[in-house]
């Protein structure tokens, strides 16, 4: 835990009744020390920084203005909030956040009454805010409601549906953008840019209006609202988009400016309908190498932070996302129809070269995982192999896309289903252990799960050449270590891999991740090993060989046992008449919440120990024993 000052404001600083006592002028000192206390908290352990380091003065300015918890605050995504937990009694157990036991990493509303909504996926703030905020006026109360959204949630659809019914309706809500010009990389798309004329053509206004000083200390917003002078004068000044679509717009302020911001909250606090307020900030504010570069201290490891120094894992081979990347540029090479297409990830999903190799066939659509599948579609409507490249946990939002617009249709789209299986601090809300159960029902697609990095290379290969949607799902992090070989090779469809034949009438049937975390298990019980490959089509000639020759099967898979893949291999069983004793191990039917992946893997019996007991036992149960030790 990160040194306090005994002696000042934070650490007396329990709730924001607390933060409320504190005289006006005393809220920049505060806000200093919370910065800092930040800066070397999340050093220790690691987790997001930058986002943070920029609602520093936004979180003390809501919680000083507002009255929390009675009034709802709602931080979109959430992992901009640590200066709120700090702020909200959870200062001292910072320092535990994403780790086993310790704090949530995002607003929870199981921990805490000041968290108003639980978060982790994007661009919910203000749909929640406003359900919140018609339920108010239906039962009288008069409680505020303020949703917070950054300029990369911004561009997510699901934002401006709600807008769109928020400004339609009479009700008290304020929705504060936190405009830095930032998504995890760069924002992009018209809306970041509308956003930047927008702050230069204001601030050209404000300073006109009586200089009003808005962004003295932001010396780039300051340099393109002098440069956007000349084609701002003599203009009018047009109603914002927010205004047109009902809203009461005010700003854009500097989210820096605690006092500033005290002031327009107050104001804004007791205005009837629909409210919005602009406040600029800059990610990373007051830690130099944050500063610098946001991208890389958006969710940084553990690191130095007096130097500013990362303290790299010592790194053993490539990881899934790597291999991904590096397939994506061989085959964009050898064929130009190959397109990448990522929702806002480029970094967490392996595009950064990609996109410097093949800057006319990368797509970063912004958070629109929604669009980034049809938008698939109807690229290869015309002709080309686009390739999504998107987490398991957001390829959710893209689910309805992915069957009408691109399964029903047949059209070749090759799903990259990145963080597929338990993911670690992300937790509950990012878990990716939903998608072979709801893939594997939908007609037309091809699933694979590759069991090492080299076939996750070849698997991939293999769904760009198939003339239907096929997805690769594949964990987080690195695998068991085997080289991946530059030579591409199609895998025959719908084949399975026998790693092991036993003869002690156990078979395993492992998916992914799970055929090497079932070795162990293998060994100690000369049971039969095979790498299953394919969840959709499966290997049904393999499946009914296997129940013909074994007394009990094992299906294994980082997912959900509740319609997974073990549930396929029940259905073919089912289907051939077989009465073999069947063990489905999977993510049992709970949310696994965060820690680091081993410790998701525990918590959901899939680590080999637990794997390898629970097996046992179930053979064991069968009436047939021959366990070697362990070891
Ligand atoms: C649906 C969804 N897609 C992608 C993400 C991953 N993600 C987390 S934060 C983030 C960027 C958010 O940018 P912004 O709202 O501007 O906040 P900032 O980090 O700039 O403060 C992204 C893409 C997510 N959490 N949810």
């Amino acid at each position: 835990m990160a040194e306090e000052k005994s002696d000042g404001l934070l650490a007396a600083i329990e709730t924001p009744a607390d933060l409320r006592a504190l005289a006006r002028g005393e809220l920049r000192a505060l806000s200093d020390e919370l910065r800092q206390y930040l800066i070397e908290t999340v050093g220790q352990m690691g987790g997001h920084l930058a986002a943070g380091l920029g609602t520093v003065e936004l979180a003390v300015a809501l919680h000083y203005v507002f009255d929390t918890p009675y009034d709802r605050l709602i931080w979109d995504v959430g992992h901009q909030a640590y200066p709120h937990k700090v702020l909200t009694g959870r200062r001292r157990r910072l320092g535990s956040i994403k780790q086993r036991g310790g704090l949530a990493p995002f607003p929870a509303r199981a921990e805490s009454v000041y968290d108003g909504f639980g978060v982790g996926h994007s661009s919910t703030s203000i749909s929640a805010a406003l359900g919140m905020a018609v339920a108010n006026r239906l039962s009288g109360s008069d409680r505020r409601v303020v949703a917070v959204i950054g300029d990369g949630a911004m561009s997510a659809g699901l934002a401006w549906e709600a807008l769109n019914h928020a400004g339609s309706l009479d009700v008290d809500l304020l929705v504060v953008l936190n405009d830095n010009d930032m998504s995890i990389s760069e924002n992009v798309g018209a809306l970041s840019n509308y956003f930047a004329r927008l702050l230069s053509g204001r601030t050209y206004a404000h300073l006109r209006a009586g200089g009003k000083k808005v962004l003295r200390r932001m010396p780039a917003a300051w340099e393109l609202a002098r440069r956007s002078e000349v084609h701002a004068k003599g203009m009018v000044l047009p109603g914002t988009i927010f205004e047109e679509m009902g809203f009461n717009y005010i700003g854009p302020i500097d989210g820096h400016d605690v006092a500033a911001l005290v002031t327009t909250l107050g104001n804004m606090r007791s205005l009837p309908g629909p409210q919005f307020l602009h406040v600029v900030t800059q990610k990373g504010k007051g830690y130099a190498p944050a500063e610098a570069d946001p991208i890389k201290w958006h969710g940084p490891g553990p690191y130095d932070h007096v130097s500013g120094t990362l303290f790299k894992e010592a790194s053993a081979g490539p990881t899934y996302s790597q291999v991904f990347g590096q397939w994506l540029c061989d085959v964009a090479e050898q064929d130009a129809r190959f397109v990448g297409i990522t929702p806002a990830m480029r970094e967490g999903s392996g595009l950064v070269e990609f996109e410097q190799r093949f800057p006319e066939r990368y797509f970063d659509v912004a958070i629109a995982e929604q669009h980034a599948v049809t938008l698939a579609a109807g690229l290869a409507c015309d002709g080309m192999r686009p390739v999504v490249a998107i987490y398991s946990t957001f390829l959710q939002r893209g689910y309805d896309q992915l069957i009408h617009d691109v399964a029903l249709q047949r059209l070749p789209v090759v799903f990259a289903i990145d963080r597929a299986g338990l993911v670690g601090g992300d937790g509950a809300t990012h878990q990716g252990v939903f998608d072979l159960t709801f893939l594997r029902c939908v007609p037309n697609m091809v699933v694979m799960a590759p069991a090492d990095e080299n076939e996750c290379r070849q698997m991939l290969y293999t769904a760009g050449q198939l003339d239907q949607p096929a997805a690769v799902r594949y964990p987080r992090g690195r695998g068991p270590g085997i080289a991946v070989e530059k030579t591409m090779q199609a895998l025959p469809l719908g084949r399975a891999e026998l790693r092991h034949s036993g003869a002690s009438g156990l078979a395993l049937l492992g998916f992914g991740t799970m055929v090497e975390a079932a070795r162990p298990a293998a060994e100690a019980l000369d049971a039969t090993l095979v790498n299953m490959r394919f969840v959709k089509p499966l290997d049904e000639a393999l499946i009914a060989e296997v129940a013909a020759g074994h007394r009990a099967i094992v299906t294994l898979e980082e997912n959900s046992v509740a319609g997974g893949a073990g549930s396929a291999v029940l259905e073919v069983l089912q289907r051939i008449g077989s009465a073999i004793p069947v063990l489905q191990v999977g993510v049992p039917d709970a949310f696994v919440e965060h820690g680091t992946r081993e410790d998701n893997l525990a918590a959901a019996g899939l680590d080999p120990a637990a794997i390898r007991a629970t097996i046992e036992r179930f053979w064991r149960g069968q009436g047939i024993a021959r366990v070697r030790p362990a070891g």
